[in-house]
Formats: C-alpha cells, sequence, structure tokens
C-alpha cells in the first residue's frame, strides 16, 4: 500500500453490505469505488508534474499546504484532503457488532471534556447539522488529550499540527442520499451505531506519533 505518490484506492476493510441497515452497500460502492477513487485519480494528476513532491505523505502535504507553489496547492488541498478524510472515515466505521466501546483512557476524557458519551455525540451531531453544504464534522484531540468538535467545509481538515483527528462523520450528500436522502440527521443518527470505538480509542492513546 503506498502511502505516497502515486497513491493507491485503498481497499474498504469491510465487505460492502457490512454496515447495512445503516449504511447500505449501493452507497458504500458509489462512496468508496466512485467518489473517493476519484480523488485518489485527481491528487496523482495534480502531483504529477511536481516531482519534488512526490516523496510527501498525505499528512506531510497537508500539513504544508501555505508553502505549496499555488497551481498545486488547490489540488493538493481538496484531493489530499479528499483522501485523508475518507480513509479515516471508512476506518472509524465497523459492523455495529464489532465497533466495540471507548477504551477506559478515552472514555475518561470523554467524562472530562463533555460529561459523558451522549453529550459529545449532541454536540458532534450539532457541527454535523450545522455544517452549510458540505463537509465534515470531526473529534480531535491535542497532544496532551484534550477532545474537541469541529466542523471543516468541503475537504478541508483541522490543523493537523495541533490537533490528531479522531473521528469524523462526512455529510456530504453523497455519504447519504440514496438511502436517507434530505435526512442528514437521520443519517447521522445511524452512523453512530457504526462508530469503530476500539479504533478510535487505539489513535487516541497513540495521539504522540501523529503530531
Ligand atoms: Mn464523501
Amino acid at each position: 500500500m503506498s502511502c505516497m505518490y502515486p497513491f493507491e484506492l485503498k481497499p474498504l476493510p469491510y465487505d460492502y453490505e457490512a454496515l447495512a441497515p445503516a449504511l447500505d452497500a449501493q452507497t458504500l460502492h458509489f462512496h468508496h469505488d466512485k467518489h473517493l477513487q476519484t480523488y485518489v485519480d485527481n491528487l496523482n494528476k495534480v502531483l504529477a508534474p511536481y516531482p519534488e513532491y512526490q516523496n510527501l505523505s498525505l499528512r506531510s502535504l497537508l500539513t504544508r499546504l501555505e508553502s505549496l507553489p499555488q497551481p498545486l496547492c488547490t489540488g493538493v488541498r481538496n484531493n489530499a484532503g479528499g483522501v485523508f478524510n475518507h480513509q479515516l472515515y471508512f476506518d472509524c466505521m465497523a459492523p455495529a457488532q464489532q465497533s466495540g466501546k471507548p477504551s477506559q483512557c478515552l472514555q475518561d476524557a470523554i467524562q472530562r471534556d463533555f460529561g459523558n458519551l451522549e453529550q459529545l455525540l449532541s454536540q458532534l451531531k450539532q457541527a454535523a447539522l450545522g455544517q452549510f453544504g458540505s463537509g465534515w464534522a470531526w473529534l480531535v484531540t491535542t497532544a496532551e488529550g484534550t477532545l474537541s468538535i469541529c466542523s471543516t467545509p468541503n475537504q478541508d481538515v483541522p490543523n493537523l499540527c495541533k490537533f490528531v483527528p479522531l473521528l469524523l462523520v462526512d455529510v456530504w450528500e453523497h455519504a447519504y442520499y440514496l438511502g436517507y436522502q434530505n435526512r442528514r440527521a437521520d443519517y447521522f443518527d445511524a452512523w453512530t451505531t457504526l462508530i469503530h470505538w476500539s479504533l478510535v480509542s487505539n489513535i487516541y492513546e497513540s495521539r504522540a506519533s501523529f503530531l
């Protein structure tokens, strides 16, 4: 699996049917095989004329957007963001019976920073519903382990020098339109049953390695 140019489509970590009924196979097929594939292809296209940037990881590309030459900057922002965000989105879901629970360490942080898991999900839902148009709602942590919620438009990422993304929900219509049409709140509620808490806990506990 290539983690630098030329980037490759990472396989979906479960079967297309595995997240039903919350997310149907057709939605996952289009979302992963068509939408994510397009971001991968376009990222490779924008990097093709710039060999000097081809040895950078997704994360490195996204943390140095400001220093990229102008024609490359927008293409990387949209497409490296698209690949980074979708890879984490698909990884952070699991079939409902395998999704696990937050580890004790993450549970303690959730209690400290939100009161309880319901409050965390309620704030994440507000961020997801409040994101006008296309974008993402995120749970992130600082190096010290402080949790917070944010949202970003389009394929933008939070500041990856300050925050480690733990979990994110795609609120572009392509993520839910086939199953939920305009009902973003119903999609969000169904998505919460798929959160891969054991993976989110692992990222939280190894956050230092991402900064
Ligand atoms: Mn998407």
